[in-house]
């Protein structure tokens, strides 16, 4: 049997990086160059991986956790020593609030002339360590394998969420040896610890005495492959379901115990409500959402790092499909066929109500009609990604999502400025389906620049903008509250389709209704990124009820 020797096992320790990336599968970097990363550039271009280079090294960072989003298998970003890490911090936070394992590589100052003020010298462990779920600079360039497999199995390994290694300039240029071969990824679908027996039985003895029984699930449930279990729990229980996050799309909107706009009522008059993978946080009006004597049921992989902001009946923390197959298997149908039909009502009604804004003549235009136009234009497994404040916010109420990982927010860390990232790593990662951007003109200034990367790697991306000349989801409310606002206005009808073409994109202007639909058609067949500048009413306001609290 042939046995490799050890000057077979040497390699630079950006090709150690490469080597191990690709064993564990991964074919993508989102970077922005920089000399410290030459050598793991070097590696990948070696091991065939694919180099994506942005303009901001939040972008790259966010496009690994959109690459996380829509594969469900962790995003890499490489991001230069100091000041390239530091511009990744915010999505390196977003990617630790919405459990999307990821792994940052960072490149660093030399480890031999460590504290005598090397270029980009800093120590990034101590900002990044209570962000990741690991984080760890090698000391020598033969540990940088087992670390690469350690990184990726904490980035992946329940509640999930970004890894951070950082190769000192010395390291990553010398050589080491490739001990071993790598230790897989844990399976995301088994990893977790057993459900505790005693909360089983008692979620069990709720969902039996349960008339008017929902779900609300969120996140975590798709992290945790549960759509089907999800499903199946479902139908033969005849429970209702509601989603958030990541969770939109688990079970179609179509499906007949989907329900989306009958939600307050929904989760205010149930008696037992199974929360599966969704955190109890503002979404949920830290519980208030929920009736006051609604008992919740919370079920997740792992217990939250918060705890909870009201009293919950049980927990059960597991392999989260085993969890649904048990409750369903150990409970038969006991819904009140009432329940169903109410929330049904309520739905329906909900949804005619807005079939007018739907429809809305105003130009410039209502946002709604904006989203009234594109539903007809998606196709079923369209991604689209929200990047804005008001604009966004009334897509997530009437855009309707049929699978998993259709619908990219940036979730509860809430940063401007993500959609860009996601939108490039949706489109290469699924280069065969519609991604739709949508953003808004102030979303725009963060990574705005980002529709040269989109051009330059020739990723097909449609973004949709609700141009409405303000900061809309700050204006209004400080208005309301103060009676007048500051910093909230920005340059009305500015011309970003313009800006886009320069970029090497193509651009669409829409002052009225009339000219949508064909400007986004010629967006959908431009054969490269387009961005649709749709003029909007600054007069409108989302109606919400708080924005920070
Ligand atoms: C990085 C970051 N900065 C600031 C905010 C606060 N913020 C939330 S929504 C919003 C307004 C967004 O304006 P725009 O994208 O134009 O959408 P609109 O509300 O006008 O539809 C701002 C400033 C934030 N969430 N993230």
């Amino acid at each position: 049997m042939a046995t490799e020797s050890s000057s077979e096992r040497q390699h630079v320790g950006g090709h150690l990086v490469a080597r191990r990336l690709k064993a564990h599968g991964v074919t993508k970097l989102f970077t922005l160059s920089g000399g410290h990363l030459f050598s793991i550039y070097d590696g990948c271009r070696a091991e065939g991986i694919d180099i994506v280079d942005v303009r901001h090294e939040q972008t790259a960072a966010f496009a690994a956790e959109g690459w996380a989003k829509v594969t469900r298998r962790p995003g890499v970003a490489a991001l230069t020593a100091g000041p390239g890490v530091t511009n990744g911090i915010s999505a390196i936070a977003s990617a630790q609030q919405n459990h999307s394992p990821m792994l940052v590589l960072g490149g660093r100052a030399p480890a031999v002339r460590w504290g005598q003020g090397s270029l980009q010298e800093i120590d990034h462990l101590p900002f990044v360590a209570p962000l990741t779920t690991l984080a760890a600079t090698p000391s020598q360039t033969s540990d940088i394998p087992a670390l690469i497999d350690a990184a990726l199995a904490a980035a992946v390994s329940p509640p999930g969420g970004p890894a951070f290694l950082d190769f000192s300039l010395d390291v990553v240029f010398s050589e080491g040896v490739e001990e071993d071969d790598h230790v897989p990824m844990p399976d995301p679908r088994t990893a977790g610890p057993e459900a505790d027996d005693e909360a089983l039985a008692a979620a069990i003895e709720l969902l039996r005495g349960a008339r008017r029984p929902v779900i609300m699930a969120g996140t975590d449930l798709y992290w945790a492959h549960a759509e089907q279990a999800l499903r199946a729990l479902a139908e033969e229980l005849q429970i209702p379901v509601f989603l958030n996050g990541l969770a939109r799309g688990c079970l179609p909107a179509d499906h007949e115990l989907f329900f989306s706009r009958a939600r307050s009522v929904g989760l205010r008059d149930a008696d037992v409500a199974l929360v599966i993978g969704a955190p109890i946080d503002f979404r949920l009006g830290f519980g208030a959402a929920f009736g006051e004597d609604t008992a919740i049921v919370a079920i997740d992989r792992v217990a939250p790092a918060r705890a909870y902001p009201r009293a919950v009946a049980a927990e059960l923390y597991g392999v989260v499909s085993d969890v649904l197959d048990v409750l369903r298997t150990s409970v038969s149908c006991v819904t009140d066929p009432g329940w169903i039909v109410a929330l049904h009502a309520a739905e329906d009604s909900a949804r005619a109500a807005e079939q007018e804004l739907l429809l809305d003549e105003r130009a410039p235009l209502h946002p709604m009609r904006i989203y009234g136009e594109l539903a007809g234009l998606l196709d079923r497994n369209a991604i689209v990604i929200g990047d804005g404040g008001d604009f966004v916010s009334y897509a997530g109420r009437v855009i309707d999502s049929y699978e998993p990982g259709c619908w990219l927010d940036p979730g509860p860390f809430g940063c401007l400025g993500s959609g860009p990232g996601y939108a490039l790593a949706a489109k290469l990662a699924h280069p065969e389906r519609q991604v739709v951007l949508l953003l808004g003109d102030g979303a725009f200034g963060f990574s705005g620049m980002e529709f040269d990367s989109l051009a330059r790697h020739g990723v097909a991306v449609v973004g949709v903008m609700g141009n409405n000349g303000i900061w809309g989801l700050e204006k209004h409310p400080m208005e309301l509250i103060y009676g007048y606002s500051v910093a909230a206005q920005l340059r009305p009808e500015t011309r970003y389709d313009l800006v886009v073409e320069a970029l090497g994109a193509h651009g669409e202007l829409v002052r009225t209704p009339a000219q949508l639909r064909p400007a986004l058609e010629r967006a959908f067949s431009a054969g490269g990124p387009a961005l649709v500048n749709v003029l909007t009413d600054p007069s409108v306001a989302y109606p919400r009820r708080s924005n920070l609290g």
